[in-house]
């Protein structure tokens, strides 16, 4: 596993700004000077690669350069410059063998492993982040549990969050969407991470080329065309799904959704459009709660301090001991 040491040099270092002399019109303005943080999320499948490929060449094409960060410490090939590329820190496939994981766990260490360093790519963000870009891109590993429900992923959350204006995107697969019971499913679990997260929250339906999204907007406008929809099944499922839509009446109140096509582009200046939203959101509700919290709390960062510190102990003794494992069935292995 490369070792990052802090400095560009490292393998943190920034492939595609570092020798670069920003040009004029990169230096966008954003909230306080400081850049715009976009989390793409989503089921395995759903496009999030493809989606931060399409939103990283329209933003070229608008000379609004972002600056771009790939967490999937598994995915094979990255088909964006990525500014920081977690596999130049971590090499999964190593993780997995040093430590006798299977891909999951190999995925989670590889990504507590880099939430260790994660300063790091806080630094460049803040340091770039005035004159260089606008936005930073976050892309996710497939399994979108790793990064939800793992420490290192509320790690890197709150991180981004306590310093810039963080905005969750999940990302739907709509042409899988179009059966009511799926739909409420993916929708279920948008408001699960919406939950986790408390970030301003962009949907974006992706796909449009195949499937036009109107169908999922109106279902989530009115709940008589959903119902319709689900008039055709009268399994237990589809009454469960009936309450469950009114459940998420609320939920869907307050969703920006956005149809977009990773494939052809289309959507992308709707989807800019409701970034710039969000962030208003970020600033003048999150933001504030965020701050009192903090001053409510008095004392409560350095007890997330303790407590993270306990989980970094921790985890380093699973290292230990799972590296200690390996060794000995190694050398039981050749004696
Ligand atoms: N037609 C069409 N296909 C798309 C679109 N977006 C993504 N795809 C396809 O969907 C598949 C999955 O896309 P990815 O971008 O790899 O999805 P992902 O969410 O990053 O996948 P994991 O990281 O493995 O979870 C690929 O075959 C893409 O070509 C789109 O807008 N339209
Ligand atoms: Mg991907």
């Amino acid at each position: 596993m490369a070792e990052a040491s802090g400095g560009e040099s490292s393998s943190f270092a920034d492939p595609t700004t570092s020798n670069d002399k920003p040009d004029e019109a990169v230096n966008a303005e954003s909230q306080n000077g400081k850049p715009t943080c976009i989390l793409c999320l989503g089921m395995a499948g759903s496009g999030k690669t493809t989606f931060v490929q399409r939103l990283t060449a329209h933003l070229y094409a608008r000379k609004e350069k972002p600056y771009v960060v790939n967490l999937d410490p598994a995915v094979k090939e990255v088909p964006y410059p990525a500014n920081i590329d977690i596999r130049d820190s971590v090499n999964y496939k190593e993780v997995m063998k040093q430590y006798k994981l299977g891909p999951n766990g190999g995925i989670v260490t590889s990504l507590n492993l880099f939430a260790t360093r994660f300063d790091q790519v806080m630094n460049f963000l803040d340091k770039k982040g005035s004159s260089d870009f606008k936005f930073a891109i976050f892309d996710t590993p497939g399994q979108i549990e790793v990064f939800t429900w793992s420490a290192s992923g509320a790690i890197i959350t709150e991180a981004l969050a306590s310093s810039f204006a963080t905005i969750v995107v999940y990302i739907i697969d709509t042409a899988r969407s179009t059966s009511p019971v799926t739909f409420m499913s993916n929708m279920l679990y948008a408001c699960s991470i919406l939950y986790k997260t408390k970030l301003p929250f962009i949907v974006v339906l992706n796909k449009t080329d195949i499937v036009d999204h109107n169908f999922a907007v109106e279902w989530m406008q009115d709940f008589e065309v959903f119902e319709e929809a689900l008039s055709q099944d009268s399994t237990y499922m589809s009454s469960l799904t009936r309450s469950m839509s009114l459940v998420l009446d609320e939920f869907y109140q307050n969703l920006r959704t956005v149809g977009v096509s990773s494939m052809t582009g289309a959507g992308m200046d709707e989807f800019l459009k409701a970034v710039d939203d969000a962030v208003v959101e970020f600033e003048t509700q999150y933001k504030p709660d965020l701050d009192s919290e903090d001053e409510a709390e008095g004392g409560a960062e350095e007890e997330w301090d303790e407590e993270e510190m306990k989980e970094h102990e921790s985890f380093k003794r699973f290292l230990e001991n799972e590296k200690q494992k390996g060794q000995t069935a190694k050398k039981e292995e050749n004696g």
